[in-house]
């Protein structure tokens, strides 16, 4: 409808403010009388502490106090809990050690809290923080997900390090399939360990009001009110309306602002202890050491072929490192719900998958953009370019060969998991027409010409979103007529406040300048679940349509009386309720005000027009979309650069194509900078953090990328009203294959036949050299 319903290339609503710096970030909220906590952080891998003195700290100017973790266990803080039934390979429950807040007696990997100083000023606190002395006895350690097995143990009631085994399909039927398949490819992948660097380090201030014996949260979370549940239920033992969190405009999440860490227990403790407000504020070169890292984990994976090229088989064994704690089932989530999409979009008769979880002594790792979706492309998209090579066929015609068709969905994979719609074959043909795919030929050699080398990828992607759980959207009208809409879900950056004007606008017909729109308060909006999964559109999305059709609903009883005709020939649309087949008519904003006057309603309608919507949907929505990549590498400095990039994605309906494209742009980045250039990286042996800052931590930058081009062959679902896939982690997910696979065909004719991510220039300079020097 009209200029700001679904569909329209809306401009965002919120950028008004937040470019002008009038946004409300994280560390913009201050709180008279509030005090400066710093962290001081393990530097070791692992280590038994013999000795913490605080005396010289405490005694510093200015110093409110000092506390550890004997404090935090004297209160009887509780910890996270696990509801997933997960075992270790013996049968034996699985093995998940969650963390206490501050470490007690031993730490577990480099940046693990062991203390926290409270100062006036946060100038004050850190250079108490220098005077705390730890004696550290340090210990044997491991980071390296491939050698987690065996080595010193992380953990001594766990001496292998296995968390937990996860498996899925048919593992007889598959292993039969790879008995008998005529070729068979094997390959080892290995995807590295990144970080993801929000514009604005993690958060939390902390308040006590004893007159209400109520804690206060203010933190860049994305789901308030899981965290709020989190902090009642496990830290703080308290009912759920004795704590509120309070999340502002959240400066990227991309999964890892998730849930609950150690720091939000701290403050909000230390508030109560103290008497006063205190506050938290990550330093950029504490982030990597502080916060949950992503990914990391070391696959073999085996695809069965016939003579033709069609797949019979996926056979794919994964060691995923969860680092030293496992707090939650979220840090889990990578290596179990989002594997399902290691057989893509292509017609597998069977598949098996096993996914062991090892503890090492880093960081914890939880879902980033993609959370297990990039990983699964990743191999599977890998092995096909690795197939085809081996085989000598061609890597499009071998995709083509395999995907599902059209006509198949709904399609059962042999993962269990069932693609309600979809066309793949569309969308491949679409992008590599998009991409001129028939050109690259005459581009590679216009680019040896000039000595450069380069390589094309064709990849397509598929992830599960918006799964299974419900959220809230909240319509109220006040009695002038204006509305304020309350969502469940947290924006962080996607644009949320300008898409569900844009639903609303479509459904009800509200100027989006007439709306005021609330998230993030657990105080303000009556329930949540939060922005994880590309879900918001989807199910926040369709909880606020759910909620108009009840304002229309009512609206029509009330616009029936007025309009002094039977509630049947009341019709709604275009934001008007028209007496059908006349030009009687009421705007919705005349019955909103109407219905806060008792005398103008029908006998049994209640006053007030305020109306909630809850969805749960009955199963995940499946983008899905084909990226092609084009990079340019130059032989002689492994430089490798971005040259061309097309995407053709299916999200279902597009609500904005303009904040679609940015969350493609924004996804791709994400992916182009873990294939490229990002990694968290660890000394072998001492187990220290080698990439703590933005010195040694790569990022791309705007020079990095090439134009992108960005096309849609939607179908709808019809698993919501709104016919509306996920999408705030497509690009990412298709990226990662994209970028190596294109870099892997750029040096294949030089007999390169893996570059592991990043592809630096020193690693493929590297590779190109062993080539060189093998032949
Ligand atoms: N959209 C659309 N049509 C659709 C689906 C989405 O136009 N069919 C657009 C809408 O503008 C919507 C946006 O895409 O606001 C993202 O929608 P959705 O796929 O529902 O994803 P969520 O809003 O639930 O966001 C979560 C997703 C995830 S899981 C990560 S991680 C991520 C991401 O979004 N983190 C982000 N994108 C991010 N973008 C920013 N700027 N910051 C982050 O932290």
């Amino acid at each position: 409808m009209g200029q700001f319903g679904i569909g329209q290339p809306v401009t965002r609503f919120e950028d008004r403010r937040l470019l002008r710096g009038q946004g409300r970030y994280q560390s913009d909220v201050d709180l008279p009388g509030q005090a400066h906590a710093v962290i001081v952080r393990s530097v070791h891998a692992h280590a038994h502490i013999r000795g913490l003195d605080t005396e010289t700290a405490r005694r510093a100017p200015g110093v409110v106090a000092v506390f550890t973790g004997a404090d935090l266990a004297a209160d009887k803080l509780g910890t996270m809990t696990m509801t997933l039934p997960r075992k270790r390979p013996d049968g034996s429950p699985m093995f998940a050690p969650p963390h206490r807040g501050l470490a007690v007696d031993r730490v577990r990997y480099v940046g693990d809290p062991v203390t926290v100083v409270i100062a006036e000023t946060l100038a004050q606190a850190e250079d108490a923080a220098d005077l705390i002395r730890i004696d550290y006895e340090p210990l044997p350690s491991v980071t390296s997900t491939a050698e987690a097995i065996g080595a010193a143990p992380v953990w001594d009631e766990c001496p292998d390090n296995v968390s937990n085994v996860f498996t899925a399909g048919d593992k007889s039927a598959t292993d039969a399939a790879f008995t008998s398949a005529p070729r068979i490819v094997r390959r080892r992948y290995v995807i590295s360990r990144v970080h993801a660097q929000y514009m604005e380090p993690r958060g939390a201030l902390g308040v006590y009001d004893p007159g209400e014996d109520r804690y206060t949260l203010y933190a860049d979370v994305q789901y308030p009110h899981r965290v709020r549940t989190a902090l009642a239920n496990n830290i703080f033992k308290v009912p759920e309306h004795q704590i509120r969190v309070i999340a502002g405009d959240v400066g990227g999440g991309f999964g890892t602002k998730g849930w609950q860490y150690p720091e939000h227990r701290l403050v909000l403790w230390a508030a109560r202890k103290l008497g006063r407000p205190v506050k938290w504020a990550c330093e950029r070169r504490e982030a990597i050491p502080a916060d949950e890292h992503a990914r990391d984990n070391v696959s073999e994976g085996e695809l069965a072929l016939d003579a033709d090229g069609r797949f019979l088989g996926l056979r794919v064994r994964t060691l995923a490192n969860v680092g030293a704690y496992v707090s939650s089932d979220r840090n889990l989530l990578a290596t179990f719900s989002n594997v399902f999409t290691l057989v893509g979009v292509y017609t597998f008769p069977v598949a098996h998958v096993e996914v062991t979880s090892v503890l090492t002594n880093t960081n914890s790792t939880a879902p980033y953009r993609g959370a297990g979706r990039p990983e699964a492309t990743y191999v599977i998209e890998r092995l096909i370019d690795d197939a085809a090579r081996e085989l000598s066929l061609d890597r499009v015609e071998l995709r083509r060969r395999n995907l599902i068709p059209a006509a198949a969905m709904p399609y059962r994979t042999p993962l269990g998991m069932t693609y309600d719609c979809g066309d793949f074959p569309k969308s491949m043909a679409d992008a590599a027409a998009l991409a001129d795919v028939a050109g690259f030929p005459a581009r590679r050699e216009a680019s040896r010409a000039q000595g450069k080398l380069r390589g094309l990828a064709v990849v397509n992607a598929i992830e599960r979103a918006a799964g299974a759980q419900p959220e809230f959207a909240e319509i109220r009208f006040a009695s002038s007529g204006s509305v304020t809409v309350l969502m469940g879900t947290k924006n962080q950056g996607q644009g949320h406040e300008t898409t569900f004007k844009q639903i609303l606008n479509e459904r009800l017909g509200i100027d989006p300048s007439e709306v005021r729109y609330i998230d993030g308060d657990t105080d303000r909006v009556a329930f949540g679940m939060g922005t994880m999964g590309s879900r918001s559109t989807v199910i926040g999305g369709t909880a606020l349509w759910t909620a108009a059709d009840k304002v229309i609903a009512k609206g029509r009883k009330i616009a029936a009386k007025l309009l002094e005709a039977a509630e049947p020939d009341v019709v709604f649309g275009d934001g008007r309720f028209t007496v059908a087949g006349t030009d009687r008519a009421l705007t919705l904003k005349q019955v909103a005000r109407a219905a806060f006057q008792p005398a103008q309603l029908p006998a049994g309608v209640e006053p007030g027009l305020y109306e909630t919507g809850t969805f749960a949907p009955k199963q995940d929505t499946w983008p899905n979309g084909c990226h092609v990549c084009e990079v340019e590498v130059d032989a002689d400095t492994g430089d490798v650069a971005l040259v061309r990039y097309a995407i053709v994605d299916d999200v279902g309906t597009v609500i904005n194509p303009l904040t679609l494209k940015g969350q493609m742009h924004g996804g791709v980045a994400q992916g182009v900078g873990q294939a490229l250039m990002e990694q968290v990286a660890y000394e072998p042996g001492s187990g220290q953090l080698l990439t703590a800052s933005f010195m040694d931590y790569a990022m791309p930058r705007a020079d990095t990328f090439c134009d992108m081009v960005i096309a849609s062959n939607p179908v709808p679902t019809k698993l919501n009203p709104l016919g509306a896939k996920g999408a705030g982690e497509a690009g990412t997910v298709g990226a990662l294959p994209a970028v190596i696979n294109a870099v892997v065909d750029a040096l294949a004719p030089l007999g390169v036949r893996d570059i592991e991510m990043p592809a630096t220039s020193e690693r493929v300079w590297r590779a190109i050299q062993a080539a060189r020097a093998a032949r």
